[in-house]
């Protein structure tokens, strides 16, 4: 690795993080690892001595190479690099990052572009599912301007909007793990619930706060924080994810109801720092949970109506808008989302 490791950085939804080729990792797992560490600068909450940004929605890596799937274009492996331990994992997704995947194997030659837009269709290593994103390709060129906006980013850019089908028990093996919509935790009523990413769900005034506090506000509340993570521990067995004191899963989410005229409002830990947003399929994870009945959101939100719902997840810093498509049953069967993706940086990097 003396010679540096190629690699693009880039702004993926509300994330950020390095994207790399495999073919560009060592195939080996620890030396991979090391390598990510180092360029990271992990483990130091500052990562002063590498790229990352010291927050966990910085530190994260895209893995890419081209997939010989029918139907898929490209497979996409997520790995989240903790900030201050020496851990990197695949424990979880991410479907911000998912964002800048899709203008990645189109700059690195996996996906030929099509004149105007084109879609390309990833498989989620993580969750062995599949999404479909839509890129910007004016005269063959991926083109990151435009006048999208999604809330948490300032300014516009070229959309990407991406489509989920068959989300459900992406890691758990169920929509709900433990066949219930509502348990109850450590003297808590939960729902724990895994559309995309598995999430417990919890309203925020059975946690004792308002569920509209700043991020930093929650994040020093030493009782709520000791209180989340003896319910993550004890939910993580229940929810099939064995035990996940070392992950990032499940994420914990509280919900109260919307304030600024959207279907609900949420504070998530994911799980040790408050989100300033929400993620992608923590987001689709929720919305679905609002339209559960009997779940601890369902009186909280507002639903909407009809096979179509549109619901926008409110956040700290703005909206996530989810649109769901149900079957007959009144399941969720497919969900979408925009975000956009913004390339920032692309040569050598160099571990230690
Ligand atoms: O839920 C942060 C993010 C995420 C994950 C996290 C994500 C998702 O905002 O799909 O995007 O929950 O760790 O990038």
């Amino acid at each position: 690795m003396a010679d540096g490791v190629r690699c693009m950085w880039m702004r993926g939804g509300t994330s950020k993080g390095g994207y790399f080729l495999a073919s560009d990792l060592p195939e080996d797992r620890v030396e991979r690892d090391k390598v990510l560490l180092s360029l990271m600068g992990s483990p130091d909450i500052r990562q002063i001595d590498g790229l990352g940004g010291a927050d966990p929605l910085t530190s994260k890596v895209a893995v890419v190479n081209r997939s010989d799937r029918a139907g898929v274009d490209v497979e996409y492996l997520f790995l989240q690099v903790f900030v201050d331990q020496p851990i990197v994992t695949d424990a979880q997704n991410c479907g911000n990052i998912l964002a800048g995947v899709g203008p990645f194997a189109v700059e690195r030659g996996l996906v030929e572009a099509c004149d105007g837009q084109t879609p390309v269709t990833i498989y989620m290593q993580n969750t062995g599912q599949v999404a479909q994103a839509t890129v910007e390709t004016p005269g063959k060129h991926v083109s990151y301007v435009g006048e999208a906006r999604i809330d948490g980013v300032p300014g516009g850019s070229a959309p990407v909007p991406i489509a989920f089908r068959d989300t459900a028990g992406s890691s758990c093996g169920a929509l709900l793990p433990t066949g219930n919509v509502m348990d109850v935790v450590e003297g808590v009523e939960v729902t724990m619930i895994d559309n995309g990413m598995p999430c417990v769900v919890m309203r925020a005034a059975d946690l004792g706060i308002k569920g509209t506090e700043a991020p930093d506000v929650l994040e020093a509340n030493a009782d709520l924080r000791t209180r989340l993570e003896s319910i993550r521990l004890a939910c993580g067995p229940m929810m099939n994810l064995g035990d996940v004191t070392d992950k990032t899963v499940p994420k914990m989410t509280m919900v109260s109801a919307p304030v600024s005229g959207g279907a609900i409002s949420t504070r998530t830990f994911i799980p040790h720092r408050c989100h300033k947003t929400i993620g992608v399929l923590g987001a689709v994870s929720v919305a679905t949970a609002c339209l559960l009945e009997g779940s601890s959101a369902f009186d909280l939100a507002n639903r909407g109506s009809g096979p179509s719902r549109t619901l926008s997840v409110e956040h700290p810093t703005g909206e996530m808008t989810v649109v769901a498509t149900l079957d007959e049953a009144g399941q969720v069967v497919s969900a979408a989302i925009l975000r956009t993706a913004r390339k920032l940086m692309d040569g050598t990097a160099f571990p230690r």
